[in-house]
């Protein structure tokens, strides 16, 4: 039997409805585009992957548009024709003829190591070494914007044994009001929840020194990216000073970012994301760094739907710990499904599949109608 190639790769932009706005720093959210991307070999199967980003060119420097022309026109032609089998061999000619796009890296990954699995019929957690735990504590963003409404959806989520960690978007505007707005929340909540806030880079360091103390004295136990992804000296001056742990997001945009970090000691806790390390396995690399360097792990989220979700979750189960647990919640948020089987989110957890590689497939009627034409 001839060893299976790559025959084509197809992406699709599709466009899904969320279940309020998402008011982020930077950006609200009122929906959230997906790029989806189906690998196909010559041996009939079919590797899904998925690049997805938050609010176009607001949060980070891919957008969905870019994403799909750079697959298209860049990465097809570098993979087409390759054997499909050998995912590292395909991930070393992205290395050599692409830099940065993350993203797009990202659903290439997922992609080629779905594809094997399937194949090997394994699920992706074994693929890549074996799975730890079946499945994953997952946090609920509150980001409605209104401080009640937020309280309301924290009760619901905790009723619902859903969720019990919950993370606020803040830095949108003065601190004092955050500050009001996060404490208000951890009051009603209490000992039920825990609660932590992600600045999203809005901060200056002054601020962050004086604002994460108040944070802390309010009871919120993590404070995700307060200032500027670039300025590792002061993310480390910051995290000394800050009684609560301080996350690392946005600075971390690739492995080697990962390993600056640690090396300057500027973050106690590592935001880990598919999308900005390039894939499952990239994302692994970053984490073997952080615990290396004694740096807490935290399971983050760019709001993908099923199959970037899943993507990570695979990734995240392998890991021997997961100190601060996982956002996976990017499915939840939406209103409408492109798989045939939604995820299985219950007892607080994302609970991981046993099927042959992500262990999700695609609805074709429900894809081909929110694709973009
Ligand atoms: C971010 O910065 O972490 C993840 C969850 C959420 O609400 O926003 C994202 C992005
Ligand atoms: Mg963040």
């Amino acid at each position: 039997m001839t060893a299976p190639v790559i025959e084509r790769l197809e992406t699709l932009i599709v466009d899904l409805p969320t279940i309020r706005p998402h008011k982020l720093a930077m950006h609200t959210m009122h929906g959230q585009t997906l790029v989806i991307l189906r690998l196909h070999c010559s041996d009939g199967i079919e590797g899904l992957g998925e690049a997805t980003t938050i609010g176009g060119l607001a949060y980070a420097s891919e957008s969905p548009e870019s994403i799909k022309t750079n697959l298209d026109r860049y990465f097809a032609p570098l993979l087409v024709g390759q054997p499909a089998g050998n995912v590292n061999a395909a991930m070393q000619r992205i290395d050599r003829g692409i830099r940065g796009n993350t993203f797009a890296r990202s659903a290439v990954e997922t992609a080629l190591l779905d594809a094997q699995a399937k194949r090997l019929g394994l699920p992706l957690a074994e693929l890549l070494g074996g799975r730890l735990v079946d499945g994953l504590e997952v946090a609920w963003t509150l980001a409605s914007g209104n401080t009640e409404k937020d309280i309301e959806e924290a009760e619901r989520m905790l009723d619902l044994r859903r969720h019990r960690h919950f993370k606020l978007k803040i830095g949108a505007r003065e601190p004092a009001g955050d500050i009001a707005h996060v404490a208000a929340i951890k009051r009603a909540l209490g000992d039920r929840a825990s609660v932590r806030v992600d600045v999203n880079q809005a901060w200056s360091e002054a601020t962050a020194l004086r604002a994460c103390a108040q944070l802390a004295d309010a009871g919120v136990e993590l404070i995700e990216q307060p200032i500027v992804r670039h300025d590792v000296q002061a993310l480390a001056r910051v995290s000394a000073r800050s009684p609560a742990a301080v996350m690392a997001d946005e600075s971390i945009e690739c492995v080697q970012d990962g390993f600056a970090l640690a090396r300057a000691a500027a973050a106690p806790v590592f935001a880990l994301k598919i999308a900005k390390t390039g894939g499952p396995l990239a994302v692994l690399r970053v984490a073997e760094i952080a615990r290396a360097a004694g740096i807490g792990l935290y399971g983050g989220t760019m709001l993908e739907g099923g199959i970037g979700t899943l993507a990570a979750a695979h990734a995240f189960a392998t890991l021997p710990a997961l100190e601060w647990h996982t956002e996976l919640f990017g499915p939840l948020l939406l209103t409408e499904d492109i798989l045939v089987e939604p995820l299985l989110y219950r007892d607080f957890k994302l609970h991981l599949p046993q099927g042959p590689g992500l262990g999700l497939s695609l609805d074709d009627e429900r894809l081909a109608r929110f694709s973009r034409a």
